[in-house]
């Protein structure tokens, strides 16, 4: 009996082990020399703590800071650091503006202290954004901070205060630069600027390579701007300087917006294999379901008005508030994302009030519940109507938004796993009924959490369940009669 069983697993390991090349070799059906160089999700020590992250904070500060939005009486109705780009906005004076950049408010201890505080793991900071103004001194340009009164590196300050705090620093980079005189955009390129792209190529890879070596405890870069066609044109050059930015620093986090595919293909290759590290689409977006996800990390990045990321002094339309933010970051975690929250501090570097409140917010909500966001990931159990799961080991936690009125929250488990034995308040540990609710059609178990009939919360709250094995299970519904 126990010989037979024993042949039997071995037969279904070598079944499964075989559909499972098949299904490899069935996807790679074109051959690429620059499309994903791995397939499926790195299993590294740096990108496990990535993924462990949970909550970052994402800075853009640069010149854009100082206009906020407006030039001479007139409200730009579009993203604060896109301001350049306006009809309204003369270049020349744009331009200019780094002549007067001195942000004397500026705190990088404070930002850090800020960030620590409001429970955030790691941070992405702007360099350079499209305007290509450098928040470092790069030997390669004069258009730096180096060369604006406040002199001192700013990418520095904010390396050492965040990695003092033990908050890990990636780069923000983008590879639009309307500063340089070679940068081009559209392709294909004349003879004449192919010449001009050339140094703008050349400058890029210098000043990335300049970065990782000014600042080497950087985990990663969070390129921007990749979509331009001259940079896709030139996918096999930039599959290169990854290569090379990932040999001088092993380890080093990249996301899918940094190349394309020599076909041009962005984010997910010819073959629909995620290029790099993870996935980067899901911008001021989030996922519905893990259908959504094709099984690789990413993070969301988002604003807390609609689109704003860098400092516009007035925000139109629906701010978010910390719970909007928090049930955002429990939704991400919840399907194995990373939350990224942005910041736009002002042309004196110092935070906007409204986000001083909500990390503030964030951070109290963290310093009780983080254990529902660290480490955590996807439960693998049916989304309910009050909230999200996470898990992590033997635990499942309930993140709840939306109490029932019935004060008895729905789960379902799957047959033959694990089922909860114990539900206790994240805050305090207090105890509370699980009522066994049977089985349903697909005979998986439900279970009723029993919210004491007095609770009452004016805040998101975590439920914790411990979980037994439940594997022996045979018993089974009753089926209908239909
Ligand atoms: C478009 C665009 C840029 N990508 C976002 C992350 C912001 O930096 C925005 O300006």
């Amino acid at each position: 009996m126990k010989k037979r069983y024993f042949l039997l697993l071995i037969a279904s390991l070598f079944i499964w082990g075989t559909a499972d090349s098949f299904a490899q070799q069935r996807r790679a059906s074109t051959a690429l020399e620059h499309g994903a160089h791995r397939i499926g999700k790195r299993v590294d020590a740096d990108m496990q703590q990535w993924r462990e992250h949970g909550l970052g904070q994402f800075i853009h500060w640069g010149v854009y800071a100082i206009p906020g939005g407006h030039w001479e009486g007139k409200f730009y109705t579009g993203a604060a650091e896109w301001i350049r780009s306006w009809k309204e906005m003369p270049k020349e004076a744009y331009d200019n503006l780094y002549k007067e950049f001195n942000p004397t408010s500026f705190d990088a201890k404070a930002w850090a202290k800020m960030a620590k505080e409001m429970g955030v793991k790691y941070l992405i900071f702007t360099t350079k954004h499209h305007d290509g103004f450098c928040l470092w001194p790069s030997k390669y340009t004069d258009y730096t901070i180096a060369n604006s009164p406040y002199k001192k590196d700013i990418v520095k300050e904010i390396v050492d205060a965040y990695n003092a705090e033990g908050i890990d620093v990636h780069l923000y980079f983008s590879i639009i630069d309307w500063n340089h005189p070679g940068y081009r955009s559209a392709a294909p390129l004349t003879k004449h600027d192919k010449d001009n792209y050339g140094q703008f190529l050349t400058f890029t890879a210098n000043q990335l390579k300049e970065l990782l070596t000014n600042y080497p405890t950087v985990k990663g870069l969070w390129f921007d701007g990749s979509w331009d066609k001259a940079w896709i044109e030139e996918a096999a050059w930039v599959d290169e300087l990854g290569k090379e930015l990932r040999a001088m620093k092993p380890g080093l986090v990249i996301g899918s917006r940094f190349r394309a595919d020599e076909n041009g293909k962005r984010h997910y290759d010819t073959n629909g294999d995620l290029i790099d590290d993870y996935d980067q689409t899901w911008e001021r977006d989030l996922p519905k379901s893990m259908a959504d996800l094709n099984g690789v990390d990413w993070d969301c990045v988002m604003t807390v008005p609609e689109n704003q990321w860098g400092y516009h002094s007035d925000w139109k339309g629906y701010v978010k508030t910390s719970y909007d933010l928090i049930e955002m970051m429990a939704h991400s975690v919840s399907m194995d994302g990373n939350f990224v929250l942005n910041f736009g501090p002002d042309g004196k570097g110092n935070i906007r009030p409204e986000e001083t409140l909500l990390a503030k917010e964030i951070g109290e909500w963290m310093k009780i519940n983080y254990e529902a966001i660290y480490g955590a990931g996807h439960a693998g159990l049916e989304k309910q109507g009050w909230g999200y799961y996470t898990q992590k080991g033997n635990k499942v936690y309930m993140l709840v938004f939306n109490p029932s009125i019935s004060k008895k929250l729905k789960t379902v488990f799957p047959r033959g796993g694990s089922i909860p034995e114990k539900a206790y308040f994240l805050d305090g540990q207090k105890e509370m009924p699980i009522i066994d609710g049977g089985r349903n059609k697909q005979n998986e178990r439900i279970f009723y959490i029993s919210i004491p009939e007095k609770y009452t919360s004016d805040q998101p709250f975590v439920i914790v369940l411990d979980l037994k094995d439940n594997s022996t299970d045979k018993d089974s519904y009753q089926q209908a009669k239909t």
